[in-house]
């Protein structure tokens, strides 16, 4: 293990990518089926639709309508294989600490894995650690659902706040959200992230601090939001509970690889659940930084959840190439941000309960994939990460749908969809799936002007209502959004954002673009709060509008 963990922190050179050969032969043939619709793909191959699906997992992918043939396929998966895909999977899930910018492994994979399984990081196999949690998780979750656990003045815990920001608040919020059907209406979940003081305010607006447990939820426990909030929750509680110090431990529990700065909150360690810095921020959700949502759902949901992920796993893990799902996810996304020169993404669920789902995905994919140079250091010569955004269906089609269709970008988009409605509702599912199918179908195919004009539309509207069609789509299809369901479509981006990574050649598991802002607001909060004026010495603009601050701004007693 030393051995491959030296070597590790230095990448392992490689070709770079516009030197591949699959490389250079996907800008060939690129040109060839640019011009190529996606009409007549399908006319000239009549299985086309249930050719190019596959079925792994629980989840059904048809990407028959992307503007590939059996040669693009060949080359991606091709490109796969140039960019050493099977080696870097292999090193993440054996623990190669392939995050170099960071020396750290990245094993969100070990928080699933199951009992008795062996994953070494620097002489330790860390899987009975994760274990362990998972079961002091469980009992903690059990007496708080209980009612056992019981606050400073011995009533029973009736709301649960969770404090925290990016990775340890986009995935439970996404997690609760998501899961609603399964947890325990009881309880009052409410979740605080932003440093704007209404976030804070109206999460407590409506509830007694006698029945509120915090979850202070932060990997470092010194992110500026979450130690700003997390103090006001603490002043918040003394001051409802008569300031008794002692209220704290029954009422705060941290999450945390930082016991020591835990310790010094006042949270008592044996009330903080542990997490590891082999784990970034977003692929979090299924660590301890769950534990709102295991508190939600129960111990048992959580850990089907954990079985989705790791069933995921396993097929990411070894599945061939061809048939393999967040690899094939990946690729596509290289066809279309780096030969169509597609900026976006639209990731549209047909299922209310994934409304968080595409926020959730854009700090997983931009602040993966938001990366200019390569492992070497050297500037990327292609487009990398995508911008991903999204909506439910059917409010999108409502709104900016209007621009995927007859817009000038190309916008590839992942429709997800359950066979099964959480809550059955007269033909209320029939028609929301009827809309997915017909949004991929008007996106692929359009209206060509002949069916326009037959409809007896007069020439002068013809252009308007013509669609071009020709944008390619995804459709995921699973049985039912169940805690297993959710964990293999978390599991499925994550792995096809790894994918991405991988063929860019880039560490998709630092995020130094996230540092410079919270260095420069850490300079501008003594100024802004300064009693005498300051002197500044920034640029002009930023100079003027702290000024400009100062003198409009009202200061809070
Ligand atoms: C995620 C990022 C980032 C992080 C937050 C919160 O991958 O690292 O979003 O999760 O900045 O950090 P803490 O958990 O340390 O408070």
């Amino acid at each position: 293990m030393a051995a491959r963990t030296k070597s590790a922190v230095k990448a392992k050179a490689i070709t770079p990518l516009t030197k591949r050969k699959a490389w250079k032969a996907l800008g060939i043939h690129y040109k060839k089926i640019a011009k190529v619709h996606l009409r007549k793909l399908f006319g000239d191959d009549p299985k086309r639709g249930e050719r190019l699906t596959l079925e792994a997992a629980g989840i059904f992918l048809d990407y028959s309508k992307h503007r590939i043939n059996d040669q693009t396929i060949k080359l991606l998966l091709q490109l796969a294989d140039e960019s050493r895909l099977r080696e870097r999977i292999d090193a993440m899930f054996s623990g190669e600490k392939i995050n170099i910018t960071e020396k750290r492994a990245v094993l969100h994979v070990a928080l699933r894995a199951p009992k008795g399984s062996s994953i070494v990081v620097d002489g330790e196999n860390v899987v009975p650690g994760v274990h362990a949690v998972l079961d002091k998780m469980a009992s903690f979750c059990d007496r708080v659902r209980s009612g056992a656990w019981k606050g400073h003045t011995g009533k029973r815990i009736r709301n649960i706040i969770n404090i925290g920001i990016g990775g340890s608040d986009l995935g439970p919020v996404m997690a609760y959200e998501a899961l609603k059907q399964y947890s325990e209406r009881a309880l009052t979940f409410r979740f605080v992230s932003n440093v704007d003081g209404t976030d804070f305010a109206e999460a407590v607006r409506d509830v007694d601090p006698a029945e509120t447990l915090w979850i202070v939820s932060s990997k470092t426990f010194t992110t500026l939001e979450t130690m700003t909030n997390a103090h006001t929750a603490r002043d918040w509680t003394l001051k409802g509970l008569g300031g008794d110090e002692k209220s704290i431990a029954k009422h705060f529990v941290a999450v945390s690889t930082n016991a020591a700065e835990v310790t010094k909150f006042g949270i008592d360690t044996a009330n903080m659940f542990e997490f590891w810095d082999w784990v970034g921020g977003r692929y979090s959700m299924d660590s301890a930084i769950g534990l709102s949502t295991m508190l939600a759902i129960g111990p048992d949901n959580f850990r089907a959840m954990l079985s989705g992920f790791h069933q995921m796993d396993e097929h990411f893990r070894t599945a061939p190439f061809q048939q393999n799902l967040p690899v094939l996810m990946g690729l596509l996304s290289i066809w279309y941000g780096d030969f169509f020169g597609a900026q976006t993404s639209g990731v549209f669920p047909y299922e209310q309960y994934l409304k968080r789902f595409p926020a959730y995905l854009q700090q997983l994919t931009m602040e993966s994939n938001g990366k200019h140079v390569t492992l070497d250091g050297t500037h990327v010569n292609c487009q990398t990460g995508a911008i991903y955004w999204g909506e439910p269906g059917t409010n999108g089609q409502h709104s900016f749908y209007q621009l995927i269709h007859q817009g000038t970008e190309l916008i590839p988009c992942d429709f997800i969809a359950f066979a099964q409605a959480l809550n059955p509702v007269g033909r209320h599912h029939d028609m929301l799936l009827a809309n997915v199918f017909a949004q991929a179908e008007a996106l692929a195919f359009g209206k060509t002007p002949e069916q326009v004009k037959k409809e007896g539309t007069p020439d002068w509207l013809v252009p308007h209502r013509v669609f071009e069609g020709n944008r390619p789509s995804n459709t995921i299809i699973m049985d039912k959004l169940t805690p297993e369901a959710l964990g293999k479509l978390v599991a499925l981006y994550e792995h096809s954002v790894f994918t991405q990574g991988t063929i860019w050649h880039i560490d998709s598991f630092d995020q130094w673009g996230v540092e410079l802002g919270k260095v420069l607001a850490q300079r501008i909060i003594p100024e802004i709060e300064s009693a005498t004026e300051p002197k500044l010495a920034h640029d002009s603009s930023t100079n003027s509008l702290i000024r400009r601050y100062r003198k409009l701004r009202k200061i809070s007693s």
